[in-house]
């Protein structure tokens, strides 16, 4: 075969990565093992971009039992989740700002209920106007000029902002940290650094805290879903369900129709939707609505109750209100819309994690992108932490 590429696909449970020199690396477990000739007529089929679901039976039932042998020999564990890495790389990088001004943290020491800020400053999944990764330390400049996190000395949790439009004291008692930046090395392969950020998001997870990660471009929802995740809320202009195509394994176009072929979601809750090419691709799983649908009263009917995480790709806003980004849409919604739609959601789900993508500083008018950026963040976490953490904190007591 010719010198393998780079690839990156799921069978059962099976992740596969640099397949070179006839052994086999298991994505996120730093291990390599030699591989079988299983592997190597995987490998060539995924050089041909096969999805494994196109695999004749025989050698799906042949993939499956490499699978087993591989979980009996201890490298992958139970539900045919990769063991978690033992390393992954480098920490993310300190910020020179932190979000709100709240205290940086290494990844090890998170606690638990804590809001987490992580930033993910990539543009390796943009196809139209590159920029998004200016996108984190963009918005955490901007949280400065209005927000500062001050530590309450007795309870170590934050004193409340006072903000008239989400009606007074947000916010106190919380703990905010800054995780920093897991930050894209020059010629690192696209996966490796998908890997890494997953490994930084799980990192949070497994320490209970609730992270919120900063875009970059939406291909970075991708290793930012738990796992498993009950539903993903998705806000955003376009449906990102665009076919997957060779050689294009990850961008910010096709990352739903990734989760969805490696079943990595349950279900896919789109709102905000103007352009939905690439939604004929996937029949299963997915439900949208438009900006005009916000205004029903039962327009949160499919997602009442459920675990979800949120992904806002700021393009569901009109780009009249937020311009700063890279594939923008006319017909938006309004920030007030925005902030009705997020208090609505957390109010009938139970939120995980959010992440916030897409916010491009190189096309924004004097950083004001990053403020209604800024401020739909706020109505988030200040309405996830009054109505999930406070009223939990309340019967604890
Ligand atoms: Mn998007």
């Amino acid at each position: 075969m010719s010198e393998p590429s780079t690839m990156y696909r799921c069978v059962e449970g099976l992740r596969l990565t640099d397949f070179r020199g006839g052994r086999l690396e298991l994505v996120g477990a730093g291990v390599s093992v030699p591989a079988t000739e299983m592997a190597r007529k995987i490998a060539v089929h995924f050089e041909k971009d096969a999805h494994w679901a196109d695999f004749a039976l025989a050698d799906v039932q042949e993939a499956k039992l490499e699978f087993q042998k591989m979980k009996a020999a201890g490298i992958i564990g139970e539900a045919g989740a990769v063991k978690p890495a033992e390393t992954s790389g480098p920490e993310p990088e300190r910020p020179v700002q932190t979000m709100f001004g709240a205290p940086f943290r290494a990844l090890a020491d998170i606690g638990p209920g804590e809001i987490v800020f992580l930033g993910a400053p990539i543009d390796i999944g943009t196809t139209g106007i590159p920029g998004a990764r200016f996108g984190p330390d963009a918005i955490r400049s901007a949280s400065l000029e209005r927000y500062r996190c001050r530590l309450d000395v007795a309870t170590g949790g934050m004193i409340a902002w006072n903000v008239p439009s989400l009606g007074g004291a947000v916010l106190g008692g919380a703990h905010l940290s800054d995780a920093g930046n897991v930050v894209y090395a020059a010629g690192e392969p696209q996966s490796a650094y998908y890997d890494r950020l997953s490994a930084a998001v799980r990192a949070v997870f497994a320490a209970k805290g609730f992270p919120v990660i900063l875009g970059g471009d939406h291909s970075i929802t991708y290793s930012t879903v738990p796992d498993p995740c009950e539903a993903l809320v998705h806000l955003d202009a376009h449906c990102d369900l665009a076919p997957l195509v060779t050689g294009h394994c990850h961008h910010h176009g096709n990352v739903l129709t990734r989760l969805l072929s490696e079943n990595r979601v349950g279900e896919v809750h789109h709102f905000g939707l103007r352009d939905t090419s690439g939604w004929d691709t996937v029949d299963a799983g997915t439900f949208g609505k438009s900006v005009g649908d916000l205004e029903r009263p039962d327009w949160t009917a499919g997602i009442d109750g459920k675990e979800v995480f949120v992904s806002l790709d700021v393009d569901v806003l009109d780009p009249g209100i937020l311009p700063g980004t890279g594939t923008p849409v006319i017909g938006g919604l309004t920030l007030r819309q925005l902030c009705q739609a997020l208090s609505q959601i957390i109010r009938c789900t139970r939120p995980v994690g959010l992440d916030l993508v897409e916010l491009c500083p190189t096309r924004d008018r004097d950083g004001l992108s990053a403020r209604v950026a800024i401020e739909a963040l706020l109505c988030f976490l200040a309405v996830y932490h009054e109505v999930h953490v406070k009223s939990s904190q309340r019967l604890a007591q």
